[in-house]
């Protein structure tokens, strides 16, 4: 494959979650009312724009491995959006592995790890009074995927969109 030796590309993204306590009623729904959770929550890879198809010529698959303590703690996600949503009471590290496109002819898939996080702390922390059952937590980062020297193939499949 050739290679553009005076390029470089990059691929913007955000990720991390959000986070909320669960209401009354989802607390008392019948897939709940027999656990410990608390929170709701969604972990995410997304584009800084939220556009999610710009991801699409560089972003194959998202694998997010959470806690043991989940049923099937290694999801897939295969299609737009990249996230996991679920409910749970504690928080952990989650790894987050982005596989790349193989047309791009780049060998290493990229990990991560987020710290799911639940609780407020610092200055998201609510003033006495506050409803903290609408609050919602977020923890959000941003990372550039850079590939030097792209392949023609990649820088093709960039361009022309
Ligand atoms: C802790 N080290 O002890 C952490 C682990 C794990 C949280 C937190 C799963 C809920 C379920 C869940 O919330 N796990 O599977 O029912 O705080």
């Amino acid at each position: 494959t050739k290679r553009i030796k005076t390029l470089s590309l990059s691929c913007p993204i955000i990720y991390g979650n959000t986070a909320r306590l669960l209401t009354a009623e989802e607390r008392a729904s019948p897939s709940l009312q027999n656990s410990n959770h608390t929170h709701k929550w969604t972990v995410f890879v997304h584009h800084p724009t939220l556009d999610d198809t710009l991801l699409t010529p560089y972003i194959k698959k998202v694998t997010f491995k959470l806690h043991d303590t989940y049923n099937n703690s290694n999801r897939v996600i295969e299609q737009l959006p990249f996230e996991v949503t679920e409910t749970g009471w504690g928080e952990f590290d989650i790894v987050i592995r982005i596989h790349l496109c193989p047309e791009l002819g780049e060998k290493a898939n990229l990990t991560i790890t987020h710290r799911l996080q639940l609780h407020p702390y610092g200055s998201q922390v609510l003033p006495p009074g506050e409803d903290k059952e609408k609050q919602i937590i977020r923890s959000v980062q941003y990372e550039e995927i850079v590939f030097n020297e792209p392949t023609e193939v990649m820088f093709e499949r960039v361009t022309k969109r």
